[in-house]
């Protein structure tokens, strides 16, 4: 395979642009590589400036759960064009999204749309703070919520993956009123409480964590916080940028029975559009201004395209809830596969999988936490991530981070991919 022409663009996109790109992961600094320009992505697949075909598992990390340009979001985006694309004022498309998110996922009564997974959660941390009047928070260990300062602390994602998970820029009065807890451990989150009594406004937490590898919390440890939050008058956020509309229509908080009292979204929200929203209790929702003092606001927020592509991939999932048996199957399938592989290979790497949410860790020992996640090795991966993109397989290019299946997946794209996997494990474990 030649990449001659994306490592061209490289070098270009180096004089201009920090590093290349405009989000750290995707430069394939972790896994020793220089990244690949996308020029078409069409149902699973993708092509890069070379002409290259990959079976895509990113899916632009997350928002593409029917694989790239479906024609229902096409033909909704069309349509919306031929109106305007921005208007900074309501419109009735905003209404039909937030009435879709209130029907799919029950414990949000309002919601408030956003541009991005990291304007939802900074936006959602701001409520809670004005709501319970208390200043603190805590966060987990590999956690990421996007980059807001007081959130770059002990962070996952690309902060993890380029060994920089506390951020030099973020002040110590920014960190300060930022705890951070085990995850799945709950010891470490009494202990926090211990400690500031009457200040902890808010838990966030990934229910099922995707930026450290893929982690699912514990069901009684999300339990536990829920418990604890309705005793200490504390907010529980669950972030499900990456789960939402993912795991099950009603994200993870669907799939644990357990209900949070704000949400924050991303990627599939957006039906691959820039969108975020955080919603929840209304009587917390109506804290924030123009009904309440919490000040938020966006000139894009809630933007006429965003929204006609959102509605459209909302509508889609309400009308299909089929779709998620189907990616469970898809998603077990090729777990199997793999698994079947390691054996094989007197190899037993820990693999965590939620429907079509997945990470493969080259370690032994189970994952249950950031610590555990860590313990991965990153060189092994690099060499089993070329391997697989060389053999047409595009994952992720950092061993923090999800695989995902989505509905354009067909089978036999699939098998390519188990067989890919055989000959890489071959390759690299010798
Ligand atoms: N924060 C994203 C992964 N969890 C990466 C976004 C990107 O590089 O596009």
């Amino acid at each position: 395979m030649n990449f001659d022409k994306s490592k061209r663009l490289f070098e270009e996109a180096n004089k201009v642009i920090p590093g290349g790109v405009n989000s750290p992961v995707r430069a394939f600094k972790s896994v020793n590589g220089t990244p690949l320009f996308i020029t078409k992505g069409e149902g699973a697949k993708m092509i890069d400036a070379d002409g290259n075909e990959f079976i895509d598992y990113i899916g632009s990390w997350g928002p593409h759960l029917f694989g790239h340009n479906p024609l229902f979001i096409k033909n909704a985006l069309t349509e919306a064009l031929e109106n305007g694309t921005s208007f900074g004022a309501p419109t009735e498309t905003e209404i039909k999204m937030a009435q879709l998110v209130i029907e799919l996922v029950p414990s949000v009564e309002m919601v408030r749309m956003v541009n991005s997974g990291t304007e939802a959660t900074m936006s959602a941390i701001r409520l809670a703070r004005g709501y319970t009047g208390k200043p603190k928070f805590i966060k987990f260990e590999g956690c990421y919520h996007g980059h807001a300062d007081y959130f770059l602390i002990k962070a996952g994602s690309g902060a993890l993956t380029l060994g920089v998970p506390n951020s030099p820029g973020v002040t110590e009065g920014n960190a300060k009123d930022t705890l951070v807890a085990r995850y799945n451990d709950i010891d470490s989150v009494y202990d926090l409480f211990d400690k500031n009594k009457d200040e902890i406004a808010a838990i966030i937490v990934e229910p099922i964590g995707g930026n450290m590898g893929v982690v699912p919390a514990k069901k009684e440890f999300l339990q536990a916080l829920r418990k604890l939050c309705d005793e200490q008058n504390c907010v529980l956020i669950f972030d499900e940028v990456m789960t939402g509309f993912r795991v099950a229509k009603g994200g993870a908080q669907e799939v644990y029975g357990i209900n949070a009292d704000l949400t924050t979204f991303g990627k599939i929200i957006g039906g691959g559009l820039p969108v975020g929203a955080f919603g929840g209790k209304k009587e917390i929702m109506e804290t924030l201004a123009p009904v309440g003092p919490v000040y938020q606001a966006g000139t894009l927020s809630g933007n006429p395209l965003a929204m006609a592509a959102g509605v459209a991939a909302l509508t889609h999932i309400k009308n299909n809830p089929d779709i998620y048996s189907e990616l469970e199957e898809k998603a077990s399938w090729l777990e199997n596969a793999f698994k079947e592989n390691l054996n094989q290979q007197n190899k037993n790497f820990a693999m965590n999988r939620v429907g079509s949410m997945s990470c493969m860790f080259f370690t032994e020992t189970e994952v249950t936490n950031f610590d555990d996640a860590v313990k991965s090795d990153t060189k092994l991966y690099a060499d089993y991530f070329h391997g697989m993109l060389k053999r047409g397989i595009y994952l992720a290019p950092s061993q923090f981070e999800a695989m995902f299946i989505s509905t354009a997946h067909s089978n036999e794209m699939l098998e390519k991919t188990a067989n890919a996997h055989y000959e890489t494990m071959k390759e690299i474990l010798g």
